[in-house]
């Protein structure tokens, strides 16, 4: 068995190329990019492994599903409602019947489970907490929701801080903890380490279950170089004060995995990151298509999983 903790769009593609190759596999998903608009519950990161295991994932945007129309939206501006957050028709329908669901009273983590039935998703998918837990950033003295900093306004004005409200409170889903304590390997997904991963990690039970299970926890560098193969990771982690290289996420990472993929470009950075007891293996980690995935994924079931 596999467990993936996965955040945003660069997870996914990991999670497809191991899921084309393992059918015993466990999505643990971020939610602290969950968002409320509309009256509607949105969760981008559990929506982007839904759609991508389903085939409807828009890959050339990383969210929402391909083809689908915005008339919902148009019919939102024209009624005076803000339209930066583009919610797509079809995606519209997965809000709407989530939201109804946790307004008669289910957890995010049943609506999930059962969403991934409808989806006819083998793979299951669970939120990390079924309790709130929100990444808000600070810019400019202002505190924003996630969404309204990077999509709202553009990711434009300082990052002056990153708080995960709700972090010291939420209890980790005893299947995700479950998921963590059975597998035969851990995998970080090269999500975003503060806005993807850091949410997760951040919780307590999390941190410690992962640092408790540490020998068989490997992440996946997002980063190669000083930039992020995928997504702003890059700008966020300048002004969290940390390295903008694979060595920078090793130090994110030391206390909760045993082992890191980076990419061969840095292998360089090999002596160093392993002064922070961390085993490295190098391969090409940017996944452009189909056959890079599975790649880096048979990479990772064969020669990390010993
Ligand atoms: N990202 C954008 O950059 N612009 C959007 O308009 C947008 C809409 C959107 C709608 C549904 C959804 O599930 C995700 C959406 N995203 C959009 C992606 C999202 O903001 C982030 O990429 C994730 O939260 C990062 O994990």
């Amino acid at each position: 068995m596999i467990t993936i903790l996965a955040g945003g769009t660069g997870s996914v593609k990991l999670v497809r190329g191991i899921t084309a190759q393992t059918s015993d596999v466990n999505v643990i998903s971020n939610v602290g990019d969950n968002y409320w608009l509309y009256g509607l519950y949105i969760c981008p990161d559990i929506d982007t492994i839904i759609y991508g295991l389903s085939d409807l994932l828009d890959y050339e945007k990383g969210w929402g599903i391909k083809k689908d129309t915005f008339g919902f939206l148009r019919q939102m501006e024209i009624l005076g409602e803000e339209n930066w957050f583009r919610i797509g028709d079809r995606d519209a329908a997965t809000h709407l019947i989530r939201t109804n669901m946790l307004k008669n009273g289910k957890n995010l983590s049943d609506i999930t489970q059962w969403m991934c039935e409808r989806f006819a998703i083998e793979t299951k998918v669970f939120p990390i907490t079924d309790n709130i837990l929100e990444t808000r950033i600070t810019s400019n003295g202002e505190s924003l929701h996630l969404q309204e900093f990077w999509v709202k306004h553009r990711g434009k004005g300082p990052i002056e801080g990153i708080e995960y409200v709700g972090a010291d409170k939420a209890r980790p889903l005893p299947s995700a903890v479950n998921a963590i304590q059975d597998a035969e390997l851990v995998i970080i997904a090269p999500g975003n380490p503060l806005t993807s991963i850091g949410p997760m990690i951040n919780i307590k039970g999390i941190r410690k279950e992962l640092s408790k299970n540490r020998r068989k926890v490997v992440a996946v560098s997002p980063i190669i170089g000083d930039k992020a193969f995928n997504g702003p990771a890059a700008e966020y982690m300048k002004a969290a004060g940390i390295e903008v290289s694979a060595f920078g996420i090793a130090q994110m990472y030391a206390d909760v995995c045993s082992k890191i993929v980076i990419d061969t470009k840095d292998k360089h950075l090999t002596k160093k990151i392993e002064s922070l007891d961390l085993k490295v293996f190098d391969t090409k980690i940017k996944m452009q298509n189909k056959i890079a995935e599975e790649a880096l994924a048979a990479f990772i079931l064969k020669q990390v999983k010993q």
